[in-house]
């Protein structure tokens, strides 16, 4: 296996970056960086002891780094993770200079000149799952907490990396395992039907394990949710959205006027919701136009808003309702059921004159005026952003893993029936069928495409 090398940390201005070797030569590649009279060493067995004396496993030590033609690049702290004991379970060599993306890619490309190939997107962890490091499910949360942008859900992926949902289901593996045991024991041996108590025992360990993967399940799903999560400012005309959306990001980011129709198109931002990544977007106001280019904007509106998860709608509670406000009414009663509709109420620092009564939705009364509402408001919506995951529940960040465990959830279905209908052979059936699920989501048998794809979302240097 060639000796791979990346920057495993982000091309930008920054304190530190770390360029990572793994594979048999990084060792003596690395020495070849440190010492000119390294560079002679060929790799046999009496130049590996050599080379273990210049690199104590697992010690940082700062070295001076050079490049092919012995020009010194950096000083930098260098540690070497002696295999099996490191991530990818190969020697691995890590180097970390100074950062920026010159003094970085300068030791990358002297460690190509000293025999390093340059690693592929997530080929550092494609190593550390074939070597062992890893299982599916470790790997998925990797790449579910790089692209994650909720900061509830990072303490429940790295559960999942800590390979505590390997456990799990490696545990259950082990009880439907003890069912399947005790079915096939009475069909190869037995005349009679299972007795009756293990038959009430073996049904209830198959709900109880059912009722556990529906609960992965079900958080699952909740995650995949708040994964893209859209947000969107709707009103009539005039009524402070473009304020309200300006008043969220902290800048001046929409033209605010007092002209009714200001904002013709719809403008999209991302703002962190008490650490959840949102997209928010200002709407153009929703009236009766005969302008074909209002009517347009108006329309996208009416789309914005069916495509959010969350709306907020905004009224001017220095006005009475009129015919406008009746026709978002009906648009949020009829099309908005299932979406989180938070009603605010704007310009509270004016005298109030609208007293309608918007329930069953929530409001929130202010004015886009008070800096300190912006605080408030986030944390109105974050309110509808809270997970309703139980901190002992795991999410799975992969469709494939979801279908796989759904489909095993069917499985123990159908084997609770057979059961108990007395037909053993086809619950047997039904059992291993999902022993071969729950086997797939944690160790592919021969699925190289699909790692391929999986890797292809990760970073070089992971
Ligand atoms: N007194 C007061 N005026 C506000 C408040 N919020 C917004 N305004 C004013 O209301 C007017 C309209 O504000 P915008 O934010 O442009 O309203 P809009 O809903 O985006 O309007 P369109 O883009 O035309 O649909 C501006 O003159 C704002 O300064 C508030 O809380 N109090
Ligand atoms: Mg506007």
């Amino acid at each position: 296996m060639n000796t791979i090398v990346a920057i495993s940390t982000a091309l930008a201005k920054s304190a530190i970056s770390i360029i990572r070797l793994s594979g048999n030569e990084a060792l003596s590649i690395a020495a070849k960086l440190l010492l000119k009279e390294n560079r002679e060493l060929s790799g046999s067995e009496q130049d590996n002891n050599v080379l273990e004396n210049l690199f104590a496993p697992r010690v940082a030590t700062l070295r001076n780094i050079y490049n092919e033609k012995g020009e010194m690049l950096d000083k930098a702290i260098v540690i070497y993770f002696k295999a099996p004991k490191s991530f990818t379970g190969e020697d691995i060599v890590e180097i970390q200079s100074h950062g920026g993306i010159l003094v970085a890619n300068e030791i990358l490309r002297a460690c190509l000149s000293f025999g390093a190939t340059l690693a592929k997107a997530g080929e550092f962890s494609m190593r550390a799952l074939r070597n062992d490091k890893l299982d599916l499910v470790e790997l998925e949360a990797t790449i579910a907490l790089i692209n994650n942008t909720n900061t509830n859900l990072t303490k429940l992926l790295t559960r999942n990396l800590d390979g505590k949902l390997s456990q799990m289901l490696e545990s259950l593996r082990q009880e439907i395992l003890h069912v399947i045991a005790q079915i096939e024991v009475n069909i190869d041996y037995s005349e009679e039907d299972l007795d009756k108590d293990t038959l009430l025992r073996s049904v209830s360990t198959l709900l109880s394990i059912q009722s556990r993967f529906q609960s992965v399940l079900n958080s699952s799903k909740h995650y995949q949710k708040l994964q893209d999560v859209k947000l969107c400012i709707i009103g009539k005309p005039n009524v402070g959205k473009s304020s309200l959306l300006n008043l969220l990001l902290m800048q001046d980011r929409a033209i605010v006027s007092d002209q009714a129709g200001t904002t013709r198109d719809t403008i999209t931002a991302m703002l962190d919701i008490c650490g959840n990544l949102v997209s928010l977007t200002d709407t153009a106001g929703i009236h009766t136009s005969i302008d074909s280019i209002e009517m347009q904007g108006i329309e996208r509106s009416f789309k914005s808003a069916r495509e959010s998860e969350i709306i907020l709608c905004v009224f001017d509670i220095s006005k009475p309702m009129d015919e406008q406000d009746f026709v978002i009414m009906e648009f949020l009663e009829q099309e908005c059921k299932d979406k989180s509709v938070l009603i605010v109420l704007n310009k509270d620092d004016l005298m109030q004159q609208n007293s309608y009564d918007f329930t069953p939705f929530q409001t929130i009364k202010l004015n886009t005026k008070d800096e300190n509402n912006s605080t408030l408001l986030k944390e109105k919506i974050a309110s509808f952003l809270v997970m309703n995951i139980n901190s002992d529940t795991f999410v799975l960040t992969n469709t494939m893993q979801s279908n796989l465990l759904e489909s095993a959830c069917k499985n123990l279905e159908s084997a609770q029936d057979f059961l108990t209908n007395g037909e053993l052979e086809l619950a047997s059936f039904e059992l291993h069928q999902s022993l071969q699920s729950l086997g797939a989501m944690t160790k592919p048998y021969n699925v190289e495409d699909m790692l391929d794809s999986m890797f292809s979302q990760f970073c070089v240097g992971k």
